[in-house]
């Protein structure tokens, strides 16, 4: 394999504007950790946030488990990523014909493309999904990442799959900037490969989900972002959990580029 081009290169060789800020961010802030703040009020989703928001790149939400969702909680949560400096990823997994996921993204209560810097879909629908987002996210400056793979037990995102998913994302390079995934899955280093299932301790829960730790995630695997749920919003101190992923993840990537 090539060498590892280190993430301040690859900020110049981004091909959207939400990747080369993520990358710089990175570089910034010595930190490839996402938290996963799936937590289902806006007092506990800001609360974690401000706690975790210097040791992380990117802050990722399922805003549809939010029972108390507002306009109000946006702006604070915009607030809080100017302060802390980190993206803001709505984990939508848009999985829909590109004309009702552009009503998805734009519309409805969430308006998604209104806040999320990144948003993600499945390829099932073709490359469709990503032309409907595109309609949307590109005049507002976004971004989004492709479903290449899954870390949940069974799931269908391998192979064939996984290649044309690829294929999308290589045609698409203005408005999709990587991938969700378990492994790197392109070659091209302009892509941003995040993973989720991430633990220190590998293992599962009882629906499915599979994890791997850190250094199997970002060395072996190649990855390079982690993205972090439970094993930090649901340990005793998330501000300790936060602060040991973000040095397990950013000491794995710089292991990786003096190998
Ligand atoms: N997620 C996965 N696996 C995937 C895609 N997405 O776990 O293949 C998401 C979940 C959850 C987070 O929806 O928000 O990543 C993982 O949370 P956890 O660390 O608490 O398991």
């Amino acid at each position: 394999a090539s060498k590892a081009l280190a993430y301040q290169q690859r900020a110049t060789i981004a091909t959207n504007p939400v990747a080369k800020t993520l990358f710089t961010i990175i570089h910034e802030k010595q930190s490839n950790l996402c938290v996963s703040v799936d937590l289902t009020s806006t007092a506990a989703v800001l609360e974690l946030v401000n706690k975790v928001g210097d040791f992380i790149c990117m802050v990722k939400l399922h805003v549809d488990i939010i029972e108390d969702f507002n306009m109000e909680f946006v702006s604070a949560l915009q607030a809080l990523s100017q302060k802390h400096n980190f993206l803001i990823f709505e984990d939508r997994k848009f999985a829909d014909i590109g004309n009702t996921v552009k009503y998805q993204y734009g519309s409805g209560v969430y308006r998604i493309s209104d806040w999320a810097h990144i948003v993600n879909a499945h390829s099932v629908p073709g490359e469709g999904v990503v032309k409907g987002l595109k309609e949307v996210g590109i005049p507002k400056g976004r971004a989004c990442l492709m479903i290449a793979q899954m870390s949940s037990a069974g799931n269908l995102a391998t192979g064939q799959y996984t290649e044309a998913t690829v294929k999308i994302a290589d045609d698409n390079p203005d408005f999709v900037i990587g991938f969700i995934c378990t492994s790197r899955v392109s070659e091209n280093p302009a892509f941003i490969h995040m993973t989720p299932g991430v633990k220190l301790q590998s293992g599962g829960d009882n629906l499915g989900q599979q994890y791997l730790t850190p250094e199997e995630v970002i060395t072996n695997r190649r990855s390079d972002v982690i993205i972090v749920g439970r094993g930090i919003y649901a340990a005793d101190d998330p501000v300790e959990a936060a602060k040991i992923y973000q040095e397990a993840g950013f000491n794995a990537y710089k292991a990786g580029l003096e190998q």
